[in-house]
């Protein structure tokens, strides 16, 4: 769920005005139909050393190789994958990868998913319908989340509830199974110990506790703060309110993993559907206090929205999934399913998170294998058309996606330029675009190339609706690259009054 909570014009007010009435923006959240996993691009690049044997059979060969990002996935048996905001459960050595389905804006269905690879997923059931229980039928049900409780060996869901027609409810659901693929007994709504609740998640310490972390009203805001309930020892109620957190902050999207003695809670900003600067915090206990917000990955998130991390133990060591969703604002029945390698670093408890529109995850030793291509923009000599004073050109390219160049007026089009320094071959060009919160804008733009700086061919892109982060497929050779800012989109403003920025243009290569 989102929620638009600080804008600044018409459109971003009315959602204000909606949130403090206790209006859902979100129509749905989860009418996607996501899906599936990935096309075989390392598979593909193995061929190159191949017999024609062996050829013949990788490229007859469906299987996902790879996690590939910003695609449509299909499970094992050709169908889209229906399992929004979900997490993934081990249970021996299978992963169940839970999620919503909706439709019509209204809740179908809490799918499950197998797998033992994390690449190839198998639909395994429906584990609670609109049919599991009489408030359900109109129902919304977001951010399903399941988790297994020791002692009494059931699995246990919990999930945003809310009535079919809006937000005003800010409830949990509860719902439990003796199986991870069973029909989950409805054990029905609430709110927890009273209080509002939204965008939740669930978390299971090591030692067995339970919490409950969830956008709530603390000061009169529809989820204007945080809060983190302990949860009872069965799992299926809450035992007592722990604290709130980021008060008045409007996060959503919460996520939480435990890396040795850290505890990382990662959330996301409130702008409707628009992606937006995810951030976290650290502790060394579920009850606080939490370190200040850090943000993570680049200011739209690379397009997506946080909502599970998913911890994987291998032979040789931990790794962990970003799960997030990429909901497309302009129709929302296009949704996509973005999973990149998260890393968390222990000593100055930082988390990491670049953009990989394919890697690997070998479920087996636990280790995360990144594509052998390199960033030849970074650090390379830039120019632009202008630079406003302390945002140069440089700042697009020195790989830290906080940083950025400004030109020094608000006029359109406008360039930016990198000198590779000699010819490279180009096979990817991801940039991280400025926005600005409650009007967020695409852009329309131009990839310019050339060999000798004189002649130069164009990607004409300026058909892009993409929000925040682009993300191009190319096969170019080029010692010099320009970005033609041709204008920005404003989804709530007919005029553009944005200063042409970017955050980083990477181009990724061999
Ligand atoms: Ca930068």
């Amino acid at each position: 769920m989102k929620w638009i909570n600080n804008s600044k014009w018409l459109g971003a007010w009315i959602c204000i005005i909606l949130a403090v009435a206790g209006i859902g923006l979100e129509p749905n959240a989860a009418h996607a139909s996501a899906t599936g996993v990935t096309q075989a691009t390392y598979g593909v690049e193995a061929l190159n050393g191949l017999d024609a044997a062996n050829a013949k059979l990788s490229l007859s060969a469906t299987a996902s190789t790879a996690i590939t990002n910003g695609t449509d996935w299909k499970d094992t048996a050709g169908n889209p994958i229906q399992a929004n905001s979900g997490n993934i459960l081990k249970v021996g050595s299978t992963y169940y990868w839970y999620g919503e389905h909706a439709e019509n804006w209204k809740f179908e269905k809490v799918n499950v998913y197998t797998s033992t690879d994390l690449k190839n997923w198998s639909f395994r059931s429906s584990i609670l319908t609109k049919d599991s229980a009489p408030e359900l039928n109109s129902s919304k049900i977001e951010r399903p989340k399941v988790i297994y409780n020791k002692a009494t060996g059931k699995y246990v869901l919990w999930a945003h509830y809310e009535n079919g027609t809006d937000y005003s409810l800010g409830r949990v659901a509860v719902a439990t199974s003796d199986t991870p693929d069973g029909a989950f007994a409805y054990q029905g709504s609430f709110r927890p110990l009273n209080y509002e609740s939204r965008d939740m998640t669930l978390f299971t310490d090591t030692d067995g506790s339970g919490y409950l972390v969830t956008a709530s009203r603390k000061n009169g805001g529809a989820n204007d703060t945080m809060a983190i309930f302990k949860l009872t020892d069965d799992y299926i109620g809450v035992q007592s309110f722990v604290g709130w957190i980021f008060e008045n902050g409007y996060r959503e999207a919460p996520a939480v993993v435990k890396k040795n003695n850290t505890y990382y809670l990662f959330t996301s900003q409130a702008s409707g559907w628009y992606p937006n600067q995810g951030a976290y915090a650290t502790a060394s206990s579920m009850t606080g206090s939490w370190s200040a917000l850090s943000p993570f990955g680049d200011p739209a998130a690379y397009g997506s929205q946080i909502h599970s991390i998913a911890t994987i133990t291998g032979s040789a060591g931990t790794s962990y999934i970003y799960m997030g969703d990429r909901w497309n604002p302009l129709n929302l029945s296009d949704h996509k399913f973005i999973w990149l390698p998260l890393t968390l670093n222990d000593s100055n408890k930082t988390a990491t998170l670049n953009w990989y529109s394919s890697w690997d995850l070998d479920a087996t030793t636990g280790n995360v294998i990144l594509p052998s291509l390199v960033n030849h923009a970074q650090g390379k000599t830039a120019t632009a058309n202008s630079a406003a004073s302390g945002s140069p050109a440089s700042l697009a390219n020195d790989g830290n996606a906080q940083t950025s160049w400004k030109t020094a007026s608000a006029s359109w089009p406008a360039w930016w330029q990198v000198d590779l320094g000699s010819t490279k071959t180009i096979s990817e060009v991801d940039i991280s675009w400025f926005m600005y919160k409650g009007s967020e804008a695409y852009y329309k733009y131009k990839i310019e190339y050339s060999t000798d700086g004189t002649s130069y061919s164009t990607i004409d892109r300026t058909s892009n609706t993409a929000y925040g982060f682009t993300s191009d497929k190319v096969n170019f050779q080029a010692r010099y690259v320009r970005i033609n800012l041709v204008t920005a989109v404003l989804f709530n403003n007919p005029n553009n009054w944005y200063t042409p920025t970017v955050h980083e243009v990477r181009l990724l290569g061999h």
